[in-house]
């Protein structure tokens, strides 16, 4: 029997292609009026959903897709039971769903008025996304035309088609948080235009000695109802937290979180530990367990660790609090302590801030730098590694573990200060160039610091090199595989260097400047 693809998109952005490479494969395809009037208007064959149902779209189409035929074919397991129960009913499987959202945010950005945003809550379209998510075993969903290529492959790995599911799960949660706060009265729920006011609520929740200098005054606040892992973490040793220790803790965490999230699948880079001086990360490792990740990310750099704000993804036990014994730390935050741990760090390290990590919940999207008389307002810069499309510009390929290393240093350089510049190695940070005013300036910081550490290693850039010296140096001191994000008016003289020096170069087509 033929496999059945669900179409339904609001936004029908190369979904007219996608559908004609899916009938040319043999799929049937069912889709929702408006999607079904653009395919079958581009000659591609397709069946009404509502002809599936038995219902006519209903309530102004406020239930279209919400009947078991659609819902018992997505969810159904792929085995005897299920099936069997399927075919009781009259129903079939569907093997793919294809679906993207009524266009909420985008309404609230227009300024439209209050029905009408509600009318743009889709209520059965993050229904089959999740359906589809859960059973992506057997479904394959797609809510990104950017991953409608690796649908039409003949085989779709079961990694790529969890990646495909966290990545559904991802746009109903991000989308119901806008709708969240929408209904809550923020006005920071639009990621496609910022609004012409922004009213935000703050109040205070911890004081703090002083500023970011003693002659400063200085405290913490909460915005809104948001709870942050670092404003809302329980210190269960330690002295009371000071202004820097907020600010280094919270982008210690972040990074530690981005890398927990992106290097979860290997079992080998289960635990991530991240060093932080002045809010730039000095030492970042992957490992197996604790001990080893906080040992290689603090021998990435034993001079800058020093002071430094650690944190780890994974609990802190005995063994790992021990293994920080010699090293002078201000604080160390992690998802929890053992007992033990905590009572060894009362007693040996008093003065270390011990942290178990609050929750990100509510959480802003929007990122806000100080002017005088203002605020300059930008959404955070949330793309992780998945939503990139790394391009491969010269004759050699990176390696696997270069791959795995380029991943990595990317998501270590995205949280250093411009212009920055992060050699890894093996699942470590061993050079590290940050807040430099030239680019050459962080590479050469970079390689000194790994010295002969640099041999074997790759390269990540924040932004694009404007000349190929970058390449040059790298290439001198043993860097096999360089990533940036390409897009200089002197790219093929970058390209060419590399291609004459031996070296793979990726563009990540996306910048992550951090100023
Ligand atoms: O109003 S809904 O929440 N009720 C539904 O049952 C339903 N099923 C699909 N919206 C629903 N959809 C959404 O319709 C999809 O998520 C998609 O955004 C849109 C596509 O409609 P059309 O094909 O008519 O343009």
């Amino acid at each position: 029997m033929a496999r059945r693809a669900l179409i339904s998109v609001s936004d029908k952005t190369g979904v007219v292609d996608f559908a004609r490479q899916l009938a040319e494969r043999g799929w049937e395809i069912l889709s929702t009026g408006g999607t079904f009037a653009a395919l079958t208007g581009a000659g591609i064959a397709a069946r009404q959903v509502s002809d599936v149902t038995g219902f006519p779209e209903m309530l102004g189409g406020r239930v279209k897709t919400l009947h078991p035929a659609i819902h018992g074919g997505i969810l159904a397991r792929r085995e005897e039971d299920h099936l069997a129960e399927l075919s009781a009913q009259g129903l079939s499987t569907i093997d793919l769903v294809c679906v993207n959202l009524y266009p909420f945010r985008e309404t609230v950005a227009r300024g439209a008025p209050f029905d009408e945003v509600v009318e743009n809550i889709d209520i059965g379209g993050p229904a089959m996304i999740r359906s589809a998510a859960k059973n992506h075993a057997g479904v394959l969903v797609l809510v990104d035309p950017a991953d409608y290529a690796l649908a039409l492959q003949d085989e779709v790995s079961g990694a790529d088609r969890q990646r495909l599911a966290a990545k559904a799960y991802r746009h109903t949660s991000e989308y119901d948080a806008a709708i969240t706060a929408y209904l809550e009265g923020a006005s920071d729920v639009l990621p496609t235009a910022l609004p012409d006011t922004l009213s935000l609520k703050l109040s205070r929740v911890a004081a703090v000695r002083y500023g970011e200098n003693p002659h400063q005054p200085g405290a913490v606040y909460r915005l809104g109802g948001a709870r942050g892992p670092v404003i809302d973490a329980r210190v269960v040793a330690g002295k009371p937290m000071s202004f820097n220790n907020y600010a280094d803790a919270d982008a210690a965490w972040a990074l530690c979180q981005e890398l927990n999230v992106q290097e979860a699948a290997l079992p080998e880079h289960a635990a991530v530990c991240v060093a932080v001086k002045h809010a730039n990360p000095c030492g970042v490792a992957l490992a197996g367990d604790v001990k080893t990740a906080w040992e290689r990310a603090r021998d990435a750099d034993t001079l800058s660790v020093f002071g430094g704000v650690v944190a780890v993804n994974r609990p802190v036990d005995l063994a790992a609090a021990q293994a920080m014994r010699g090293t002078f730390l201000e604080v160390l935050i992690a998802p929890d302590v053992t007992p033990d741990a905590v009572e060894w760090f009362a007693a040996k390290k008093p003065d270390l801030r011990v942290l178990i990590a609050g929750p990100s919940q509510d959480v802003s999207v929007l990122d806000v730098r100080p002017l005088t008389g203002g605020f300059a307002v930008q959404e955070k810069d949330a793309r992780p590694w998945d939503d990139l499309c790394p391009e491969v510009v010269t004759t050699r390929q990176p390696t696997e573990q270069e791959w795995l290393d380029l991943r990595f240093a990317w998501a270590t350089v995205k949280h250093a200060r411009s212009n920055a510049v992060v050699l890894a190695r093996g699942g470590v940070s061993v050079g590290l160039g940050a807040g430099a005013v030239s680019r050459i300036w962080a590479a050469e910081r970079a390689v000194e610091n790994a010295g002969e550490r640099a041999q074997g290693a790759v390269l990540a850039s924040e932004a694009f090199f404007p000349f190929d010296d970058v390449v040059r140096l790298a290439a001198s001191v043993g860097v096999n595989a360089i990533l940036q994000p390409g897009g200089a008016k002197r790219d093929p003289e970058v390209v060419a260097a590399c291609n004459e020096l031996g070296l793979s170069m990726v563009f990540t087509g996306s910048r992550h400047f951090r100023h």
